[in-house]
């Protein structure tokens, strides 16, 4: 089936293991698509929508004990379990590969191998990687055909360049005790058993494309992310290139398709990507950005008209929804989304309040990012596209403010590193624990914090036209629990201070946390902000920020030695400004 001898002892070892009774080789058209379809409707894995209104729709109901990432269940597998750093659960190795080979034996009975060829990145760029996915969920195949480049283009890559990502996967039986999300960064391989949900199962995306590859990166210099990346067209027609880091269910999704205010004519979006970026110093000394994939597993709960209307008609058509609510006439629907009442929940069950929200939290869209209104072309550029500036994000009810621009590369590497953000339904465990989630990869990078930041520094020291750094938050609230910013297309005019800051055309207010807009520097026409709401969103309490640096200092040692001195020393300056603010 394919001329690469490595890739055909792989399926052949893993057939011998796992017992198939069929093998596929997935060519990625749209036939085999259709049939995949056809398959799993007649299963039950999947639930015919309204044809008549939502065409090639479809709904899929996991087991409701696997509904999103499992992080403690989740494991980089290195020689030396320093390199794995204490943001990583860590096995060794040869325990790793025994644990779940036993798992894997005789796991595929009774089902389909399907061999998924794909590629992470336009198929004729110099910056994709090619993977194998190996798996016995058709879910999983079918989703990996609107998620990436999958097929016979991308095998074809595989045969002439030799080298690919592999991952093997199997739903094993769904038993939270007997599933496992192992890495093995040397090898260049992914083992997953017992979940058939998004990032745990769909190979390409976290396991490949963020913890693989940041491990990659580091050794050949380019950085993996967890970022969005946007194209934002001024009114003059330039186009300034964004690349944003929020964790999980923190608004990437919805500002990589942002619809500008009504009082932003001539503003116009480009969207590229909407979860992960490769970045690549380029040889004009500028950074680079591809988008690896090519679709969206994007979250469904609070998607509307209001919030965001190229989601809504993107999802019109040819979608996998999972976990989401059922209208009586058989329309996906969640909370948010109107104020319908639905007929059956995401577990299929009649309606009742009673049982928690209708469309699980986590529950999330499969689609062609093409579908997106605002997609852009350049998604396809082999080049990627240049960088004006590196957002990142989080979800913070108090202290951090609207927006906040780095002085430097290296201060900005220091905001990066002491993010925080409350937690979310994208992983399982307690919603709303404010915890550190360092560029938003806490959970996705594949190797040591210490040596991620000291290769974040090195690749700054790289770029003679370096991006300018800034920190986000869209999430502050007020004592009553009110957002105090509307969010949604209105980031727009955070986006426009930023754009106009790297152009050098604005001034800020400086203070040593980062600087801040002054007065007016945010332009809120049209919209209905309060002064006394603006002033808390734009100013930052010294004393506050004391005691969030004392907390960073603690977590920056907790990293030990690895941690670049320059972060440390980064940290002190901030310290000592504020020390001399609260003093004076
Ligand atoms: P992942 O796919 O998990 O990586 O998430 P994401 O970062 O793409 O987040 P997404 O855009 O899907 O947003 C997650 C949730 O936050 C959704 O319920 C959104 O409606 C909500 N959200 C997004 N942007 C904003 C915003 O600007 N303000 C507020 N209040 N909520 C937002
Ligand atoms: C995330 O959790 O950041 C996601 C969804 O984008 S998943 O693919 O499940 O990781
Ligand atoms: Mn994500």
């Amino acid at each position: 089936m394919t001329s690469n001898q490595a890739l055909a002892d792989w399926v052949r070892d893993v057939a011998a293991l796992t017992q198939p009774d069929r093998i596929h080789w997935c060519d990625g058209s749209q036939a085999e698509y259709d049939a995949l379809i056809a398959d799993m409707l007649q299963t039950g894995t999947l639930i015919e929508l309204d044809q008549e209104t939502r065409p090639r729709c479809y709904l899929h109901r996991s087991d409701p004990s696997d509904v999103a990432r499992t992080e403690h269940l989740t494991f980089v597998c290195t020689p030396e379990r320093d390199d794995a750093g204490p943001n990583n659960q860590w096995m060794d190795p040869t325990e790793a590969h025994a644990k779940v080979d036993a798992l894997f034996a005789g796991a595929m009975r009774g089902r389909t191998l399907y061999v998924v060829p794909y590629c992470m990145g336009p198929l004729d760029s110099p910056l994709a990687r090619c993977g194998v996915e190996i798996t016995d969920s058709p879910y999983v195949a079918a989703s990996m055909r609107i998620m990436t480049r999958m097929g016979r283009p991308a095998l074809e890559r595989i045969e002439r360049e030799g080298s690919f990502v592999r991952g093997l996967h199997s739903l094993g039986d769904l038993d939270p005790e007997r599933r496992f999300i192992m890495h093995f960064p040397q090898e260049l391989l992914i083992k997953s058993i017992g979940s058939g949900y998004g990032g745990n199962a769909l190979l390409g995306k976290k396991c490949h494309a963020l913890r693989i590859a940041s491990y990659q990166a580091r050794q050949e210099g380019w950085l993996a992310e967890h970022m969005l990346i946007m194209g934002v067209e001024d009114p003059q027609g330039r186009l300034h290139y964004i690349a944003a880091a929020f964790p999980s269910a923190c608004g990437k999704t919805n500002m990589a398709m942002l619809i500008p205010p009504v009082e932003y004519r001539g503003w116009k979006i480009h969207t590229i990507g909407d979860d992960i970026a490769w970045l690549h110093v380029g040889d004009d000394g500028r950074l680079w950005a591809i988008n690896p994939e090519a679709g969206f597993f994007g979250v469904a709960p609070g998607t509307s008209r209001h919030t965001n209307a190229n989601a809504v008609d993107m999802l019109q058509h040819d979608t996998i929804f999972t976990n989401v609510a059922m209208t009586a006439d058989r329309r996906p629907w969640w909370e948010g989304l109107s104020d319908e009442t639905p007929a059956f929940d995401w577990q299929g069950r009649p309606y009742d309040p009673a049982n928690g929200p209708a469309a699980h939290p986590n529950s999330r869209f499969t689609v062609s990012a093409k579908q997106c209104p605002s997609w852009s072309p350049a998604a396809e550029l082999a080049s990627g596209v240049p960088i004006t500036a590196i957002i990142f994000g989080g979800r913070r009810a108090s202290l951090a403010p609207l927006v906040l621009e780095a002085k430097s590369w290296q201060h900005g590497v220091l905001m990066g590193a002491a993010m925080a953000s409350e937690t979310t339904a994208a992983a399982t465990g307690k919603v709303g624990v404010t915890r550190r989630d360092p560029m938003a990869m806490q959970p996705f990078c594949g190797y040591h914090f210490g040596d991620y930041w000291a290769h974040w520094l090195a690749t700054g020291a790289r770029l003679s036209k370096a991006p300018g750094i800034y920190q986000v938050n869209w999430f502050r609230r007020d004592a009553q629990g009110r957002f105090l910013w509307p969010g949604y297309g209105e980031n727009l005019r955070v986006l426009k201070w930023i754009i106009e800051r790297c152009q050098g055309a604005v001034d800020a207010a400086h203070t040593p946390v980062g600087n801040l807009p002054l007065r007016g520097g945010i332009d809120l026409t049209g919209l209905d902000v309060s002064h006394d709401d603006m002033r808390e969103l734009t100013h930052i309490d010294p004393q506050a920020w004391l005691t969030e640096m004392d907390e960073v200092a603690g977590f920056l040692h907790g990293f030990g030695p690895r941690v670049p001195q320059v972060l440390h020393d980064e940290r002190e300056r901030v310290s000592h400004g504020l020390r001399n603010i609260t003093a004076g």
